[in-house]
């Protein structure tokens, strides 16, 4: 089932809508936001200039450093009474990123929810595990709100406690998880000690995974531990949180939300336009949001875009997942390497985990590369020589595909800790060191 026709709607009105719509953000933005304002008028630049959507290519991009430089609330076009609803962004350092919601925004919010679970195969006959965190961070509540919107039954676990998830999962009868990849997977190995069988146990039948770079072979861990559909959802806090993209169940490319959210790939060192298919940095201008319209945000996340025509018949343009982040993107000795590219070696060695930590450190001017892995149960209690030769293969195949020298380290199983959100998976100690 589609959720709304604008999901199959032809190119030529979506892109009708879009330029509409881009139109009307540009206005607000620079009639109502001081910050845009000044960037228009430093630029040259006029509302009438925007004429056909490559135009956006004229607009000034907005950073993480522009709404941290107006915290907390300098960007936002509307008074606080008009605000219902403040979120933050997680996982940095200093001053979080604030955004704020009005009424019609939270509208907008739970209707591209709505399209993501149905996306999943979800109705109102589904009973939601939520695992996401609620609070600041836009998991939870988003998640939330659009279950409720497509009347599931939402069960509002939150994070953390992970036994109790499991009883509540298990005793209320779930048939969709929602939750990070990596929380997910930490759940079933919890559930997996009570025996090999677990499964019997479990209503589940998919579950929508998102909020952290995730590997192939991570996913497929997911998919095969909890033996459930594999859907994936994109989005951050500063464009809506989740629900910017999702994937439906004929591929893992996520349907982007294009009449909410407008997509352009760039190269993030010289700022040019990407063609389709390529790699490079999503940028992102919100298209109807009241609050916080943002124009030409830079997400830092890298993805490519697609308008190939998907099976299920939505003709929304598609991004593939993920692969990393520019600003996350490791240079060891001079290489560059994602972290998903580590964890794609990883997920293809025998013998131990996804469960790893990737610690960079300098030796005087040398970058030093350590992973900790964990290995898996079996392989604990049999001989040293066996330890050997997996860390001589990870080791060997970091070298061959990534050019990366590093020392990897054999833990114990669950010797890691887990995150009850999205997983720590490097510890940079250069940049401590600075
Ligand atoms: O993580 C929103 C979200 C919640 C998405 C739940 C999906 C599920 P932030 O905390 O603002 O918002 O973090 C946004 O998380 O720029 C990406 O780097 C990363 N991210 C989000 N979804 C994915 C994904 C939420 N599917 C940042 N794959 C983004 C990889 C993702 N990274």
């Amino acid at each position: 089932m589609i959720w709304n026709e604008i999901e199959s709607a032809s190119r030529k009105d979506i892109e009708n809508l879009q330029l509409k719509r881009l139109k009307e953000t540009v206005k607000r933005v620079f009639t109502l936001t001081p910050f845009y304002t000044d960037k228009f008028n430093e630029m040259n630049l006029k509302v009438s200039d925007i004429k056909n959507l490559d135009d956006i290519r004229k607009l000034p991009f907005t950073t993480k450093k522009d709404l941290r430089a107006n915290y907390p609330f300098g960007l936002f076009t509307v008074p606080m009474s008009e605000v219902v609803r403040v979120h933050s962004s997680s996982g940095t350092t200093g001053k979080p990123t604030v955004v704020g919601y009005t009424k019609a925004d939270m509208d907008v919010w739970d209707e591209v929810m709505a399209r993501v679970f149905t996306m999943a195969g979800a109705s109102k006959e589904d009973i939601v595990h939520n695992g996401y965190g609620y609070g600041l961070f836009t998991g939870g509540l988003g998640f939330h709100n659009g279950a409720e919107k497509i009347g599931a039954t939402i069960i509002p676990a939150s994070g953390g406690m992970t036994d109790r998830q499991l009883m509540l999962m298990r005793d209320f009868g779930a048939t969709i998880l929602a939750a990070t990849p990596t929380f997910s997977l930490h759940m079933a190995e919890v559930a997996k000690r009570v025996g090999d069988d677990y499964l019997k146990d479990y209503k589940l039948k998919a579950g929508i995974f998102g909020a952290e770079p995730t590997s192939a072979g991570l996913k497929q861990e997911v998919k095969d531990a909890w033996g459930i559909d594999y859907h994936e959802v994109y989005g951050l806090s500063e464009i809506i949180g989740p629900g910017v993209a999702s994937s439906c169940k004929e591929s893992d490319l996520l349907h982007v939300f294009e009449d909410h959210f407008l997509f352009e790939i760039i190269d993030s060192e010289t700022g040019e336009a990407m063609p389709d298919g390529e790699r490079g940095e999503l940028v992102i201008t919100s298209l109807t949001k009241e609050a916080l319209p943002l124009l030409r945000y830079r997400t830092g996340d890298i993805t490519s875009i697609t308008k190939e025509p998907c099976k299920c018949g939505r003709t929304l343009q598609r991004m593939e997942s993920i692969v990393g982040r520019a600003d996350d993107m490791l240079i060891i000795s001079g290489v560059n390497v994602y972290p998903s590219q580590i964890e794609h070696v990883i997920a293809h060695t025998k013998g131990v985990t996804l469960n790893y930590q990737i610690i960079v450190d300098k030796k005087g001017h040398l970058d030093k590369l350590e992973i900790h892995v964990e290995v898996t149960d079996d392989i604990m209690s049999d001989s040293l020589g066996e330890m050997a030769i997996i860390k001589k293969n990870i080791q060997g195949a970091l070298l061959n595909y990534l050019y990366i020298n590093a020392n990897v380290v054999l833990v114990q199983p669950r010797s890691i800790a887990r995150s009850e959100g999205k997983a720590v998976r490097i510890i940079d100690k250069r940049k401590e060191n600075v």
